[in-house]
């Protein structure tokens, strides 16, 4: 029994040109009924007389986002795309792509098996396969290189960053730009065509290849590229292989076949399912399961932001980027002066790099104005207070901003860990007190933790959510605990670490495992990176007893040894560089520590390593749905690779967990209970699922939940 199919396509004429539209909202993916409708439309134009030309066209928005992602590991209906691109292809009649939106994926492919292609100026085209660990499978490896040549065709379908119009007629992938109607404008442009004998089909343009044909360089130049922007991932290698398969073989269809061979092997490929797992998770992590879709937003044309450190800069930025001007509230003028320099030399460096041009910055930079007083944030829609973590002075500012901003204002806090409820309480509108939790740099790191207070308002956070999208920041939403999601997950993988220092494994093998993982940075590197001395100072100055797992931490500070900034800390780095050399003079406090806490040292297996700190965020993940900070752990696997370098093509702890067996992570821990019981004590609900053989997934409902949430009685590790 055949399911309904999904999408359809529009048929209508114009004179004698057939207009195909692909009507499948809200973005037009090639679903079932769109790959009928085209095989359909297609052939019937051909056999209509008075037709003489096509266009192709999508409506909406888009023109077509690719093929339909939900349909991957499915069984699909209706034709296949190879069938209806064929139709277009070896149509007797011209067609030509009217794109008036986004042309991705197998959007891009359907325009390339197209005689003509014609964009607005707002059309935006790309190869985005490589982000879902796929590739391009529907002739993207065999057609764009034949337009473009491999190496440009190679940097697109590697980065899987789409280009503009602009750009797409500069390299030559599509051949004209409507500036006015573009069904119009494409109809002038068929007429002028009909008439001529043969059409361009891209398969027949060989030139470019044959350049190629013996220049390694092409080649090593991608996977250079991909060695050093895709890590780990399966899909890179094989895009590549295409494209030396386009290169070398004269027959066009003998490169299509590769391609479909290579297709394949990525389609079976688990890190495939990983990362359209992420695909789909971050689109569901923009949705609170409790708050309607139709929640009224709050207008946001103007921001503001307290404190112009390195976080209030690099959220000014983000305000700006997205359009919105900001304002930089700080009480000292030489803070101000320094903050704003600093902005305007990452928008220099930008334009130094060829990633903005000058007159883009002169915009955003525009946006951006230094204030000293809070009397100026009067008629801001929105402030996000950045300042260092200190809940009486953030107190005492949400106080001002209480006084200062117009009834209406959502009033934020970056803290990436304090008591929004605490810091709500002392204004008189805790129903548009929220956290909003960039990471740094956060002009660049795409995650926000949106932290919603027991008072935060449905139309507070649903705005805050949008302001996230406008930011093109991946959000997510967490209740108020400590050290929320990111951080609280955090503390069981960096407490692993320290302890497997402890019992005789190094920093340099610690790191190296984890990275051998996917782990962008390993947890060593990255203290040293922060800097060691941050918790030292704190200790000393609070006079804290200095937990087990920060001895060693602190006695390297006591060494003098604060990690990259002064050159030494785990590692030893030479003068202005970030890579890290060994310090065997660091063993003797080690093995000191170690024996001064009856900690035997042994040999310790990579595996082991990644386990017990992988196994941690795990665990912890667990605990942290059970009490519902986290909506489903989807949520959570898009903090850790949007803020924490966990490998994307593992697509995140929880689902790792998942792809493992809940089983087998629990024989794990079990193992590992013998060094720690209570560490290693499974979460209830993750002994639950197991012992259900199911998975993670949304988090129990409030009814179902065992612990009631909060910040008093939820404890990570001391902090
Ligand atoms: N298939 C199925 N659903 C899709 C989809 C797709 N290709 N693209 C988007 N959606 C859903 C999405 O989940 C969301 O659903 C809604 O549409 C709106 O999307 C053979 C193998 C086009 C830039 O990788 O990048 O072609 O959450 O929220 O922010 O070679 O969507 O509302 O239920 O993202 O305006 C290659 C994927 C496929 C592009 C629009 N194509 N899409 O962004 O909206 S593989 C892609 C996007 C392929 C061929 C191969 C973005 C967008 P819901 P949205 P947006």
């Amino acid at each position: 029994m055949t399911n309904e199919l999904k999408g359809k396509v529009n048929y209508t004429t114009k004179g004698n040109i057939a207009i195909l539209e692909v009507d499948n909202p809200p973005v037009n993916p090639l679903s079932s009924g769109v790959r009928a409708g085209l095989t359909e439309y297609i052939s019937k134009a051909n056999e209509d007389d008075s037709i003489e030309g096509i266009i192709l066209t999508g409506a909406g928005r888009s023109f077509i986002a690719g093929a339909d992602i939900s349909e991957f590991g499915q069984k699909p209906d209706g034709p296949d795309l190879h069938t209806a691109l064929r139709e277009i292809e070896f149509s007797k009649k011209p067609v030509l792509a009217a794109i008036n939106g986004t042309a991705l994926g197998g959007g891009l492919e359907t325009a390339l098996v197209c005689n003509y292609r014609m964009g607005t100026n707002k059309a935006i085209v790309g190869l985005p396969e490589v982000n879902l660990g796929l590739l391009p499978g529907a002739g993207g490896t065999q057609r764009l290189p034949r337009l473009i040549g491999p190496s440009q065709a190679l940097k697109m379908m590697l980065s899987g960053t789409p280009i503009s119009a602009k750009k797409a007629l500069q390299q030559g992938v599509i051949d004209a730009i409507s500036e006015n109607s573009l069904i119009d404008d494409a109809i002038m442009f068929l007429q002028e065509k009909i008439g001529q004998s043969e059409h361009p089909k891209v398969r027949d343009k060989n030139e470019k290849l044959i350049e190629a044909r013996g220049a390694d360089n092409v080649l090593a130049e991608a996977r250079a590229l991909a060695s050093k922007t895709r890590r780990g991932q399966f899909a890179p290698g094989q895009i590549i292989a295409c494209v030396e398969a386009a290169i070398n073989e004269d027959d066009f269809d003998v490169g299509m076949k590769k391609e479909s061979e290579y297709f394949l092997e990525c389609l079976i490929n688990p890190q495939r399912e990983a990362m359209i797992h992420i695909f789909f998770g971050e689109r569901a992590a923009s949705k609170i399961s409790d708050i309607p879709k139709e929640t009224p937003l709050h207008p946001i044309q103007k921001a503001g932001v307290v404190g112009s450190g390195t976080m209030g800069g690099g959220i000014a930025m983000n305000f700006a980027n997205s359009g919105i001007p900001v304002l930089v509230l700080d009480q000292d003028e030489k803070n101000l002066e320094r903050g704003m320099g600093v902005i305007d030399k990452n928008y220099q460096m930008m334009v130094e790099r060829g990633r903005m041009t000058q007159e883009q910055k002169d915009i955003v930079m525009g946006l951006i104005s230094p204030t000293l007083s809070y009397e100026d944030l009067a008629d801001v829609d929105i402030v996000v207070e950045a300042v260092y973590e200190n809940l009486e002075l953030k107190q005492e500012i949400f106080r001002s901003l209480d006084e200062a901003t117009n009834e209406n204002a959502i009033l934020a806090s970056n803290t990436s860990g304090l008591d929004i409820d605490a810091i709500a309480s002392v204004t008189n509108r805790p129903e548009k007190v929220v956290g909003t939790h960039f990471f740094s740099p956060a002009n660049i790191m795409r995650l926000l933790e949106v932290v919603r207070g027991q008072d935060s308002s449905d139309e507070t956070m649903a705005t805050v959510m949008s302001i996230g999208k406008r930011m093109k920041k991946a959000s997510v939403v967490s209740l108020n605990a400590p050290g929320f999601i990111g951080n609280r997950m955090l503390y069981g993988y960096t407490y692993q670490a320290n302890m497997l220092l402890l019992e005789g494994a190094l920093p340099n093998q610690i790191d190296n495992a984890l990275e051998s993982f996917g782990m962008s940075m390993g947890p060593f590197r990255m203290m040293d990176l922060v800097g060691l001395d941050l918790g030292w100072r704190a200790r000393k100055l609070g006079n804290i007893e200095t937990p087990l797992t920060n001895k060693i931490a602190d006695a390297l500070c006591e060494q003098d040894r604060f990690g990259q900034k002064n050159s030494k800390g785990f590692y030893n780095y030479s003068e202005g560089s970030r890579a890290p050399n060994p310090a065997p003079e660091n063993e003797d406090i080690y093995k000191e520590i170690s024996d001064n806490n009856n900690i035997a040292r042994r040999e310790i297996s990579d595996q082991e390593i990644i386990d017990r700190c992988i196994l941690a965020l795990v665990n912890e993940g667990a605990q942290i749905l059970e009490e519902g900070v986290a909506q489903r752990s989807g949520d959570m696997d898009i903090v850790y690779i949007n803020g924490y370098g966990f490998p994307i093509w593992r697509g995140g702890p929880m689902f790792y967990a998942n792809q493992q067996g809940l089983d087998k992570v629990i024989e794990k821990m079990n193992n590992f209970s013998k060094l720690d019981e209570e560490f290693w004590k499974p979460a209830p609900l993750l002994q639950k699922l197991a012992d259900e053989s199911s998975v993670f997934g949304e988090a129990p409902t409030q009814n179902e939940r065992a612990t009631k949430l909060s910040f008093k009685k939820t404890n990570i590790g001391g902090v």
